[in-house]
């Protein structure tokens, strides 16, 4: 069975470890949000890329849910004592390491693709993981104070937490990106595909502005997992995304801002109970991915649901 994943951090790093317990013969591409990528001390980052690299090849912080475990922070205090910033920036010092050969790779001409293969190479995360776009994509949010202006994701998430409101969110870069290469074909040879529950605006959102990949899915039977529980975010602040786009905080809602051209299936939880999307089948079972059991019963429904609505 072929599976195809568009996912963001945590949330879809998380779901697709469930998702390799329920279907450990299934074949996995997972198609990664970029837009949260930046350059950092002459550094490219790509935190969705490695939070799903990390968390599937056993090098993640799990409390933290990015970054990896048994981490140091030596590079960045050397770079404080030159006073060279941003510190509201963690990178750790084994982070370092992966971002020095991205970089490095990335420099010699190497498309982002071909890099995180490389990557992959180490960490054998058990899927293919595939960044949505080789082209550089960068989500810009745009902020009213203390005056107005856009600041890259990360400042507003990270430094902001995303407690200033954002005027817009704009993937930056999307409309002339095109679909990395493996994508197309992967989501054409797809049986079925799955929307992890990460976060609609800013994972999967950026990653449907990619021509070509959102009509693509649209052809696939897809069922979601809704990253909204009881009215709020089960982690982060997707609340604050969801309103800046007008989109209100419910699984309901999240759901009709996908369409019933894109969702076949929509996963909601029992808290939300009761929950009818017009032209979209709605399962409710518990969605709390709280272990690798509980996150694999719930991969498992979904791929069940899926079959049912193929
Ligand atoms: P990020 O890129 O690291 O922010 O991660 P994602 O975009 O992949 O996922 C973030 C979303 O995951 C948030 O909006 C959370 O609400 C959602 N999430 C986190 N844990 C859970 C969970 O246990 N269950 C569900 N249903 N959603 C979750
Ligand atoms: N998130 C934070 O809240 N603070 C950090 O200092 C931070 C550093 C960081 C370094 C590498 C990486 O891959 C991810 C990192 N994140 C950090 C997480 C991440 O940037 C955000 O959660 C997202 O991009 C939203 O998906
Ligand atoms: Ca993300």
């Amino acid at each position: 069975m072929k599976i195809v994943v568009p996912a963001g951090g945590i949330g879809g790093a998380r779901f697709l470890r469930g998702l390799k317990q329920a279907a450990p013969e299934a074949e996995i591409t997972v198609i990664g949000n970029t837009g949260d990528d930046i350059s950092l001390f002459g550094l490219r980052v790509c935190p969705d890329l490695d939070t799903v690299m990390y968390t599937l090849g056993g090098g993640i912080n799990e409390e933290q849910g990015w970054g990896r475990a048994d981490e140091t922070f030596a590079v960045k205090e050397e770079l404080a004592a030159y006073g060279v910033g941003p510190g509201w920036f963690g990178l750790g010092d084994r982070d370092f390491a992966t971002h020095i050969v991205r970089t490095q790779m990335l420099a010699a001409g190497y498309p982002l693709s071909a890099v995180t293969e490389a990557l992959c190479d180490r960490w054998r995360p058990g899927v293919r993981l595939i960044p949505m776009t080789d082209d550089q994509v960068e989500t810009h949010v745009v902020i009213a104070d203390p005056d107005r202006r856009a600041v890259h994701f990360q400042e507003w998430w990270v430094r902001l937490r995303a407690a200033t409101p954002a005027l817009s969110i704009t993937p930056v870069g999307a409309a002339d990106a095109k679909p990395a290469p493996g994508v197309l074909d992967a989501i054409e040879a797809a049986d079925l595909v799955l929307l992890p529950p990460s976060n609609p605006v800013v994972s999967v959102g950026t990653i449907l502005a990619v021509p070509g990949i959102r009509s693509a899915l649209e052809a696939k039977t897809v069922v979601g997992i809704s990253p909204i529980v009881g009215g709020a975010p089960v982690r982060g602040m997707a609340d604050a995304c969801l309103t800046a786009i007008g989109v209100q905080t419910s699984a309901r809602a999240v759901a009709g801002h996908y369409g019933p051209e894109l969702l076949d299936g929509w996963m909601v939880d029992t808290a939300d109970e009761g929950t009818a999307v017009e032209g979209i089948a709605v399962q409710t079972r518990p969605l709390l991915m709280t272990d690798l059991a509980a996150t694999a019963e719930i991969a498992r429904a979904a791929l069940e649901f899926a079959a049912e609505l193929r």
